[in-house]
């Protein structure tokens, strides 16, 4: 019988009695026997690398539309796209210049209608014009996450002037990278932060009010991308 015919009939008896296994240690067999070749096995499969576990706080790719739904100088009349926690945002935003209609000597110096003023409570035109809720509520209001696509972020801010208590900060992927407070004025002046190294990644804007001594609150108004 010729090989060939041979190792057929290996291969069939092979197949009726054995499992995968067996069946290809006859073919193993066959082939070093009659042919002198060695069967090349596959490699031993290693052990699947467990993957990193992906941690609630990884940064989230934030596209530019959902920075739309975020009001960035109050005129909406809401706080839509940011988040209060604690008692110190509850009447905001704050219409008009509440501070000079209590003949306070600081203008608020707001943009449009609406801006953010920790001391006040005047929520409408309505209102009862120069009401204040005071020093003592504390909280934080965040914005929710946009993604960085301009060089700079400016916005207004007043109020109180010590960074450990009353301040605004800018997140970058949920670290802070700048923090800035106000001077101790009602009036609200424009400052400036250089976002470029941080173009195209996560942010969010923080205002802190952890103070409810003089000057425990902060002012705030007019986000700018620029
Ligand atoms: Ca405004």
């Amino acid at each position: 019988m010729k090989r060939a015919a041979l190792a057929a009939v290996f291969t069939l008896m092979a197949v009726a009695t054995a499992g995968a296994d067996e069946l290809q240690d006859t073919f193993d067999k066959v082939n070093r026997n009659l042919y002198g070749i060695e069967t090349e096995k596959p490699a031993p499969e290693r052990p699947r690398k467990k993957l990193p576990e992906i941690r609630e706080e990884a940064p989230v790719r934030v596209e530019q539309e959902e920075r739309a739904d975020i009001t960035w100088d109050f005129e909406t009349g809401d706080l839509r796209g940011w988040t209060a926690e604690g008692e110190a945002f509850r009447y905001q935003p704050t219409y008009g210049d509440n501070p000079t209609a209590r003949h306070r000597g600081q203008p608020s110096q707001h943009q449009g209608d609406y801006w953010i003023g920790g001391y006040e409570r005047c929520q409408s035109p309505d209102c009862n014009a120069g009401a204040v809720q005071g020093d003592g509520p504390q909280g934080t209001l965040t914005s929710a996450p946009f993604s960085v696509d301009s060089p700079s972020i400016s916005f207004l801010i007043g109020g109180g002037c010590d960074l450990a208590h009353e301040r605004v900060e800018i997140l970058v992927e949920r670290r802070v990278v700048y923090k800035v407070t106000g001077k101790c004025t009602e009036s609200m002046g424009r400052v400036s932060f250089d976002m470029s190294e941080f173009m195209g990644q996560t942010a969010r804007i923080r205002l802190i009010d952890s103070s409810s001594g003089g000057w425990g609150h902060i002012n705030f108004d007019a986000v700018r991308f620029e």
